[in-house]
């Protein structure tokens, strides 16, 4: 067992939790999941930065003093994230009198050791950043990330020797390629370095600003809000005695955005180094997410709220999108539009319907439990090889922070086995009654469904232990092996009764309203609203009662669906609808549906219309649709319901 640590930043109290700082708590935790299934002893580390200029102005615009303004605040964010599923093993805050009493150990520390001096300074200070620039620094004489003019400010304050360790620093980079990842990160800390950086004013005077730590050896000053919050890593862990220190230090990666690259690159690694602390292991770093190309602002009025978008698309698909549409290190643009069609694609479509059809077959031909699995033939073999290829993967680049990557790895098997559904037509062999062979076709889907089940718990817990338990599992850490998942394949067990039917990820329409982006255009998978309807015929043909329950309308799952090879217009469907065999419908709509978007949806279909050929394949009915401008739209009940089951 590896000790494994991760941090998130410590986000500032001045505003409230936005998607970025979603973003990268639900990373932290999916990676600590990942870690915690792998057996590594794992701490999860997130909090609040409570100190400086920022918050005092922050609390003064909204007419509260700092504590008070900060505990509301913080809470916020302490009460969003068991919201959004992320469970950390400890919340800190740099107002706790334990983070107080470490960072004056380190700060005495830093000073027995000579790397502290007072001297004079004047210089311009940009309080958004709560820092000074050098003449070099500003753009047109402006701030750089606030686009506003500095103050110029002459004082009296400490000063910290960074610039005795950063060629120490330099060297320790150049030999350890992992210490901060991605590579683009890592050169860019390479390049700030070949500046000169200088020393790092580490004080504020008492006479400018009280809201911060007390310098151990002068009380008229108090610690400047970086080193104040970057020992947050350590005071957390009960350093310098602490068991956790010991215990889980060894392990520690930070994750942060680009934003704050510099002083966890170079301002923290050197204050490590003067106080004689080991360094940290890695410094992961990823990208921002953008609205409609810009970075997400309280003033532009672009601010996603995360608990907005689990709240209205659910849970598993929003921590699902983050991960697998941001591409680890580099920027995103976040719409819902995207949101939507990634969760038709690959949520609804793909891997909803393997699950749907694979119990319901389940359900059918085997009374609702796992069958025996018999000798495998290269079919089969190639979906285990797929699958190993698919887990292995996906172990790797997540393990390495490539969510994106490990995702779509993943889906190599989830689209696979529902290739191998259709290639194996488990529908045939019921009916030729080849038992033994339908029995392997179902355990080998069966026991894939397991395992993409359980590699995503780390990316979607809850759903994940749904999606075990409805295939008769109990999720239990303990017993996890993710590297046996690789190697074997028989890990379910036949005789498991598994559930009648699946609907965890329902087909999403596009919803804008209530949302502070505007929409951009519409993707394939997200059907525009529709048109208004055409008035009614004037006078339309009455019928007797009689007649229309001639009709027998029954609900069926399509279970296949394929091209006409005669006809474009037409798709030949497999439709269960609760008979022993499936239903062949033929019906004209392959200019408005895709054969795989149908597999696994439920539709309406006209049971007892006489069959009749259509471009020579028999037809034994129709489906329901309705026909629009914007496109053809298919019924089909809310909610699933069992197929067979009667319109009425
Ligand atoms: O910098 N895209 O706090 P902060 C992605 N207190 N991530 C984003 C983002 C975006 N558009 N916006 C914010 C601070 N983040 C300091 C940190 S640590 C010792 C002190 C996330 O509230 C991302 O993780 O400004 C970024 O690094 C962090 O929020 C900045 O949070």
């Amino acid at each position: 067992m590896s000790p494994f640590f991760i941090s998130t930043p410590i986000y500032y109290v001045n505003a409230r939790p936005h998607l970025g700082h979603g973003y990268t708590t639900i990373v932290a935790d999916s990676i600590s999941r990942f870690h915690r299934l792998q057996g590594d002893a794992t701490y999860f580390l997130t909090g609040t930065d409570e100190h400086g200029d920022k918050i005092v102005q922050a609390a003064e615009a909204n007419g509260q003093q700092p504590r008070e303004y900060v505990d509301a605040i913080s809470a916020l964010f302490q009460e969003l994230w068991p919201r959004l599923e992320i469970a950390n093993d400890q919340f800190i805050r740099t107002t706790d009198p334990k983070h107080a009493a470490c960072v004056q150990h380190v700060l005495q520390a830093v000073y027995d050791k000579g790397d502290i001096y007072f001297d004079e300074y004047g210089g311009h200070y940009c309080f958004g950043c709560e820092r000074f620039y050098t003449d070099k620094e500003l753009v047109d004489g402006k701030c750089p990330d606030h686009q506003t003019a500095p103050t110029f400010i002459k004082e009296k304050n400490y000063f910290f020797r960074m610039s005795k360790y950063l060629e120490p620093l330099r060297q320790h980079i150049e030999a350890n390629p992992d210490f901060i990842q991605p590579e683009r990160y890592r050169n860019e800390v390479l390049s700030m370095l070949k500046e000169d950086l200088g020393d790092l004013c580490i004080s504020r005077p008492k006479t400018r600003l009280t809201w911060g730590i007390e310098l151990p050896f002068d009380r008229d000053f108090v610690t400047y809000v970086w080193f104040d919050a970057l020992i947050n890593y350590i005071s957390a862990l009960d350093y310098p005695q602490g068991a956790a220190y010991r215990k889980y230090w060894a392990g520690a990666h930070h994750l942060v955005a680009k934003d704050i690259l510099k002083p966890h690159a170079v301002f923290w690694p050197t204050m490590l180094m003067s106080a004689g602390i080991p360094l940290y292991q890695g410094l992961r770093v990823h990208g921002y997410w953008t609205v409609n190309e810009t970075k997400m602002s309280k003033s532009l009025g672009n601010v996603i709220a995360p608990l907005d978008m689990a709240h209205k698309y659910g849970l598993s698909a929003f921590r699902y999108f983050l991960l697998a549409e941001m591409s680890f290190g580099q920027d995103s643009s976040f719409s819902e539009e995207a949101l939507v069609g990634r969760f038709n694609a690959d949520l609804a479509n793909d891997l909803g319907n393997l699950f749907s059809r694979s119990l319901s077959m389940t359900h059918k031909y085997f009374g609702g439990t796992v069958p025996e699995c018999a000798d495998l033939n290269s079919v089969d073999r190639e979906v285990l090889e797929i699958g190993q290829n698919a887990m292995a993967n996906f172990q790797a680049q997540f393990e390495h922070f490539q969510f994106s990557r490990a995702l779509k790895s993943l889906w190599d098997l989830v689209r696979h086995l529902n290739k191998y559904i259709d290639l194996s037509a488990p529908w045939t062999l019921y009916k030729n009654q080849e038992l033994t062979r339908l029995g392997t076709v179902l355990y080998v889907i069966l026991e894939g469904m397991r395992k993409i089940a359980l590699h995503l718990w780390p990316v979607m817990p809850s759903t994940s232990e749904a999606m075990l338990a409805q295939l008769g599992v109990r999720f239990d850490i303990q017993t996890v092996d993710l590297a046996a998942e690789v190697s074997s394949w028989y890990g379910l067990v036949p005789g498991t009764v598994v559930a009648e039917r699946s609907n965890l990820f329902p087909r999403q329409d596009l919803d804008l309203q209530d949302t502070a982006a505007p929409a951009a255009k519409k993707t394939k998978d997200a059907p525009a609203k529709p048109a208004p309807a055409k008035p009614a015929d004037a006078s339309p043909q009455l019928i007797e009662f009689e007649d229309f329950a001639k009709l027998d309308l029954r609900v069926g799952t399509v279970m296949a669906a394929e091209k006409h090879p005669e006809a474009d217009r037409l798709l030949v469907l497999r439709i269960d609808t609760g008979e022993p065999e499936l239903r062949q419908v033929v019906a004209g709509i392959a200019e408005f549906w895709s054969a795989d978007t149908l597999v696994g949806r439920q539709v309406v279909v006209v049971a007892n219309l006489k069959p009749r050929k259509l471009r020579g394949l028999m037809s034994q009915g129709m489906v329901l649709a309705v026909k629009q401008d914007a496109g053809l739209a298919l019924l089909g009940p809310s909610a699933a319901v069992p197929d067979g089951s009667k319109v009425s």
